[in-house]
């Protein structure tokens, strides 16, 4: 099996329909990744050891999602330099505000890329667009995936 090259990890399982689309287009771009619950507050030496052994592992971006206090993706951005991307999940009390302001807000010097609310897809594609940087098939791949994106956008809108 080829090592990782992204960490998809959640706070806890119910998070799961939220991330499952950044690893459906890691999928589709050819990148592999791993899959992890890692809780900052039921399992926070998980947290640690995960963040501890990140960079050695190779892992080039590590997305984490998370809702209400949501900690688990500025922890992890605490604990490696591997880029960090925060997926707020959408919560059913405050709607993921909670959790896109718990994310969202780090102090100066350890900064998590936070995508939007429920932005699990977008997390998967700025993974892809990290690793790029140094990979130029993944490169080429990922340009392809943009062009077909934009071929399918009409120019007029239709009734539907
Ligand atoms: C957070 O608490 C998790 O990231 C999840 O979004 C939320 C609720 O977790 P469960 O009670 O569904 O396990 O830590």
């Amino acid at each position: 099996m080829a090592e990782p090259r992204v960490g998809i990890i959640m706070g806890s399982q119910s998070d799961w329909p939220t991330l499952k689309p950044a690893a459906e287009i890691l999928d589709e771009l050819g990148v592999t990744y791993e899959m992890r619950i890692v809780s900052a507050h039921r399992t926070p030496d998980r947290l640690w050891d995960y963040g501890k052994s990140a960079a050695a592992r190779g892992l080039g971006a590590i997305i984490a999602g998370a809702g209400g206090a949501a900690h688990l993706p500025g922890m992890m951005a605490s604990k490696t330099r591997v880029p960090v991307i925060g997926v707020p999940v959408e919560t059913r009390a405050l709607g993921g505000v909670d959790s896109l302001y718990s994310i969202v807000q780090m102090p100066r010097g350890f900064p998590v890329a936070t995508m939007a609310i429920g932005g699990g897809m977008n997390a998967g594609l700025m993974a892809a667009a990290i690793l790029a940087v140094s990979d130029d098939a993944l490169g080429t791949r990922l340009d392809a995936w943009r062009e077909a994106l934009s071929a399918s956008i009409p120019e007029e809108p239709v009734d539907e």
